[in-house]
């Protein structure tokens, strides 16, 4: 039995969450005012567009459409500095234990994530070669919860939807998937993602016994 298993980037392979924190911090600094930890939480899995527009929103600020590219791309600039430290190390607990089970296996293995960056930071954790499509920022007219992006993927995989199984830590993301038909793991906890078909903590929570049965369902 072969099925396709599609990752989230951010929250689920690494925790780049708290780079782009960073970024958007200075960002919103700049401009004169704050955004917390919490507020960070409302903009995973979010566009890098909808993220400055909901930031915006926030400070109570609104900004000419040259001024808001302007200021996306200095935040893409100063996250991009982040990415650039980021080495193996970083992979999330036990990522690469299911990774290598499923290669192991001959399961079909995708990348569906909002980050137009994603393959930049694959290539620094050096997993860019595991994936077998990567569906990313790039290649999407829809963001999450829109199925789009995991969609493309099942037909990169060429699986059915129904055959794929999709690991999220957001919201909007474990939408997509569930909209897609795909059968949904949340990465995070139960109170946030009660809507996923099951939820993990992280992947150490994960045994291979459990992959085993997701392949036979
Ligand atoms: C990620 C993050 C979001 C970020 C988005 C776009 O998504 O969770 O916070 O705003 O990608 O990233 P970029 O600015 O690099 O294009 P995911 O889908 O991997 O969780
Ligand atoms: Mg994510």
């Amino acid at each position: 039995n072969n099925k396709g298993f599609i990752f989230d980037l951010d929250g689920v392979i690494v925790d780049t969450a708290k780079y782009h924190y960073l970024a958007w911090k200075t960002l919103a600094n700049e401009l004169g005012f704050d955004i917390t930890l919490a507020q960070n939480e409302q903009l995973k899995g979010v566009s890098r567009v909808r993220s400055l527009e909901i930031i915006l929103d926030w400070g109570n600020k609104t900004l000419s459409e040259d001024e808001f590219n302007k200021y996306m791309a200095e935040k893409n600039d100063n996250y991009l500095s982040h990415i650039a430290q980021m080495d193996a190390g970083e992979i999330l607990p036990d990522v690469p234990k299911i990774l290598n089970y499923l290669q192991e296996t001959q399961q079909g293995i995708a990348l569906g994530s909002a980050s137009k960056n994603a393959r930049k930071i694959l290539q620094k954790v050096d997993l860019f070669d595991v994936f077998q499509a990567i569906v990313d920022g790039n290649d999407v007219s829809k963001a999450k919860p829109d199925p789009e992006v995991f969609l493309i993927a099942a037909q990169k995989l060429n699986k059915k939807p129904t055959d794929c199984i999709v690991f999220e830590d957001s919201v909007a993301g474990v939408t997509a998937a569930n909209s897609a038909e795909m059968i949904s793991i949340g990465i995070g906890s139960k109170e946030t993602l009660g809507h996923a078909d099951y939820v993990f903590k992280d992947f150490t929570e994960i045994q291979t016994s459990f992959i085993n049965e997701l392949i036979k369902i």
